[in-house]
């Protein structure tokens, strides 16, 4: 791969832009607020002007913003990722977005002669550090082909699922079944520990049997800990939430429990943890 461009430098996209440029790829990053294209610079990334200044200067340009709002204003506007696109360019979004969303960069990425691909990931900030992430792949055939070498890097698997809005779906499926886990363990712990249960054995006992699982070991630990560090940040478990439940919505499929864990993480947002690890849903629940 030639030039690769990387927009949005939040928790996930500093990682995922470290390791190719580690990896010896020639990157150009930009983020909303300059100042965390730093770290990449030092690293020896360059540091693009504006979304549009990216996409014109590399052949590839990844994006990893926070929701349908952002991903679709990098690239409107003069100074959009649109705007600099030309015949042939590819464009990734890599940010979690709901299938409507991502069909319309789509047909504004296309719109101007470029390639696009959607692809969402599953998985955090340490698997972002480690180059395992899961991405969920979908839209143009060529451009995966072209841009494998960095998912190599940035993950441990890149399914190719189909037409674009398949990536984002599987994204909402899998964020949505995690949000619901989370919830119920928050209750479990919570119950137990009023109880008078041990909250370290109440961990171990799930860890050895059929419910065992490394987000249970993980938050599990955090909550015992009262350490709620970010790795995802708990506001963007609830879009995901209430992204999953409108297409819930959309397809007639009942949601129940879906529903119930999006009120608890409306909850903790409203307590004002929005910026905290989704582990801090807990403290509404507890
Ligand atoms: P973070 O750490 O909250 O980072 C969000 C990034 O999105 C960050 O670079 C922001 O720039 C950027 N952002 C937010 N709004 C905009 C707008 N309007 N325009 C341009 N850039 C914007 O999120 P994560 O890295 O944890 O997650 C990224 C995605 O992966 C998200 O979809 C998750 O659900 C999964 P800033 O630094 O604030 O200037």
């Amino acid at each position: 791969m030639a030039s690769i461009g990387f927009l949005g430098l939040g928790i996930m996209g500093k990682a995922m832009a470290a390791n190719l440029v580690k990896a010896g790829f020639d990157v150009t990053v930009w983020n909303r607020n300059s100042a965390k294209c730093a770290e990449l610079v030092a690293l020896g990334a360059r540091q693009g002007t504006t979304p549009k200044d990216v996409a014109a200067s590399c052949d590839i340009t990844f994006a990893m913003v926070s929701d349908p709002e952002a991903a679709l204003a990098l690239c409107q506007g003069p100074n959009g990722v649109m705007a600099g696109m030309g015949a042939g360019r590819g464009y990734v979004d890599m940010s979690t977005v709901d299938d409507n969303t991502s069909k319309t960069i789509a047909g504004l990425i296309t719109q101007v002669g470029g390639r696009f691909l959607e692809a969402p990931v599953s998985g955090t900030k340490k698997p972002a550090e480690d180059g395992t992430l899961i991405i969920l792949a979908a839209g143009d055939q060529s451009l995966y082909d072209d841009v494998k070498p960095a998912f190599e890097v940035m993950g441990k698997m890149s399914p190719y699922l189909g037409d674009v809005g398949q990536g984002a779906n599987m994204k909402l499926v899998v964020n949505m079944m995690m949000g619901g886990m989370l919830s119920i363990f928050s209750e479990g712990m919570s119950l137990g520990q009023k109880a008078g249960l041990d909250g370290q054995q109440i961990l171990d006992i799930v860890d050895a049997g059929a419910m065992a699982n490394p987000m249970f070991k993980g938050k599990g630990a955090m909550l015992l800990n009262e350490n709620y560090t970010t790795s995802f940040p708990l506001k963007h478990m609830q879009k995901d939430l209430r992204l999953a439940v409108a297409l819930g919505d959309q397809l007639e499929q009942p949601l129940p429990t879906a529903a119930i864990a999006n009120e608890a993480f409306k909850q903790a947002i409203k307590a004002g943890f929005a910026e905290e690890d989704i582990a801090a849903v807990y403290k509404v629940i507890k």
